[in-house]
């Protein structure tokens, strides 16, 4: 006897990299794990309560790995700066950008940070995500990015999801370091890190290794700290330019190595040795109007595991569907639909270190979503459509 069945769906289990699916399916949990997965005919044991999916297709709940969806304010203003012909870093060298979200960060409460971060997720869960993570990194002081984990926490009592948090200290220089961005590095390391530790506000470390954030030998002051602490690391890598970030993240054993617009194929090629998996952010490059695109075919040539997120944020990626990015992964990127719907799932979980979801197998966690759909590359092929129409989150 299970405790609870998922009847008449039709499943991909995202278990194989061909996208194996199983029409006439069912799904049975029990204590907030999967218990049995197969062909609706073959269910072994009948179920306390049973759930009629009414022909709905049934996947692995789908997981955003990479978000900035705590900040203050808006940059709505800078979008038409850059609309006028202004770039992202000229914007961000004069002292917008990033630093513009920091400062109106810092002067919102936790309650104000919360309530404003609350219907961006809520957008996500409506599309059936179940696990997102959110980075910190518009407080740029101890006490602001505590403040950003902590409503980072908190979101994850007021909602049924799993948050995963990231404390990214290390993402541009505050004003009060301004000409001394090595010093701040190393405030990031030797104060910053330990505190979010010793408070466990954080479930892993990332910077941003690139033009306008820190260099690579900072990264590894902040990756040494994070070692230190034991937390796993991430990193923004070779987004605005070729820094080696992409071998520099795999030579640290990173969860994954993010953005890579202009990452080289020995950076990949160390990439694909180390594990780190590739997080593909679409809505970046689309707002940056980006020219160089990350380099799927040698990612897929040298076997690099590639996920996709929203990379939710006010300035470089104001994008709040994560079902939009599935549709851009293909058509701007070329990702094909089986790694597109990978790279929500099973990838982005092991992105985020998380080897219990993202795919739907005998005791992983029961998280998945129910999709009106003739066929999961529905999800991909059109563009604006919310077809989810029902979440499972642990069994319930
Ligand atoms: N890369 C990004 O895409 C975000 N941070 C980063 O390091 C952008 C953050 C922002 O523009 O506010
Ligand atoms: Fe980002």
């Amino acid at each position: 006897m299970f405790d609870a069945v998922w009847l008449n769906c039709h499943v991909a289990t995202m278990a194989d990299p061909a996208m194996e699916v199983i029409e006439n399916a069912a799904v049975a949990v029990n204590g907030g794990r999967i218990a049995w997965v197969g062909p609706l005919s073959q269910l072994p044991a009948a179920a306390a309560s049973e759930h009629d999916c009414e022909g709905a297709w049934l996947l692995p709940g789908l997981i955003d790995c990479h978000t900035h969806l705590v900040f203050g304010g808006d940059r709505a203003a800078e979008f038409e700066q850059r609309l006028g012909g202004a770039s992202y870093e000229e914007i961000a060298r004069a002292g917008g950008g990033i630093l513009s979200t920091v400062r109106a960060t810092r002067t919102a409460t936790e309650a104000e940070l919360l309530a404003a971060a609350l219907p961006r997720l809520d957008g996500l869960l409506a599309e059936g995500v179940t696990t997102v993570e959110i980075k910190s990194g518009y407080g740029l002081d101890a006490g602001n990015e505590l403040k950003m984990l902590r409503v980072a926490r908190a979101l994850a009592a007021q909602r049924r999801v799993a948050v995963r948090t990231s404390l990214l200290a290390a993402h541009a220089t505050p004003p009060e370091y301004a000409g001394r961005r090595a010093d701040y590095a190393r405030h990031v390391a030797e104060t910053i890190i330990p505190l979010a530790a010793a408070e466990n506000l954080a479930d892993a470390v990332d910077a941003f290794a690139d033009s306008i954030g820190f260099t690579n030998e900072e990264t590894e002051w902040v990756f040494a700290a994070a070692r230190a602490a034991g937390l796993p690391v991430k990193l923004h890598a070779d987004q605005l330019t070729d820094q080696g970030g992409a071998a520099l993240a795999a030579r640290h054993g990173a969860l994954s190595a993010d953005h890579l617009e202009r990452a080289n194929e020995d950076g990949l090629a160390a990439m694909a040795e180390a594990g780190t998996v590739a997080v593909l952010l679409p809505g970046a490059a689309f707002t940056l109007r980006e020219t160089a695109h990350p380099d799927v075919a040698a990612m897929r040539r040298q076997g690099v595991r590639m996920a996709l997120s929203t990379d939710m944020n006010p300035g470089s990626s104001p994008a709040r569907s994560l079902l939009l990015m599935l549709n851009l992964g293909c058509t701007l990127f070329r990702m094909t639909v089986p790694e597109a719907l990978l790279g929500v799932t099973r990838h982005a979980a092991m992105a985020l270190g998380l080897p219990d979801r993202g795919m739907l197998a005998p005791g992983l966690r029961a998280d998945f979503s129910l999709f009106a759909i003739n066929r999961p590359a529905d999800l991909c092929y059109w563009m604006g459509a919310n077809p989810c129409v029902g979440r499972v989150v642990a069994g319930e």
